[in-house]
């Protein structure tokens, strides 16, 4: 059984996986705001499948592969919208 090749092939496949992310965000009332944030985090060219929600007060997205977007990176483009990201998850 060539079993080690495959558990490897399994880890780097892994490693490769964009992280999802989730940004909790204060201070967003409407469309508008969404919209910023979005283009925003979007200028960073670092974020896709990018979702801005009203209603939870959340920003998600996916990291580009290969292209990691750190938490002061986020919070900064969060803030250049005029917001303020006070907590940030990726799993
Ligand atoms: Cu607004």
């Amino acid at each position: 059984m060539k079993i080690l090749p495959l558990i490897l092939g399994m880890m780097f496949s892994v490693s490769v996986l964009a992280a999802k992310v989730e940004v909790d965000v204060v201070g967003m009332t409407c469309g508008m705001c969404v919209e910023a944030i979005t283009k925003e985090l979007n200028s960073t060219e670092k974020a896709e499948n990018i979702t801005v929600n009203l209603d939870d007060k959340k920003a998600r997205f996916t990291e580009v592969k290969n292209k990691k977007l750190t938490d002061s990176e986020i919070k900064a483009a969060i803030k250049k919208a005029g917001y303020e990201a006070i907590k940030i998850r990726r799993y």
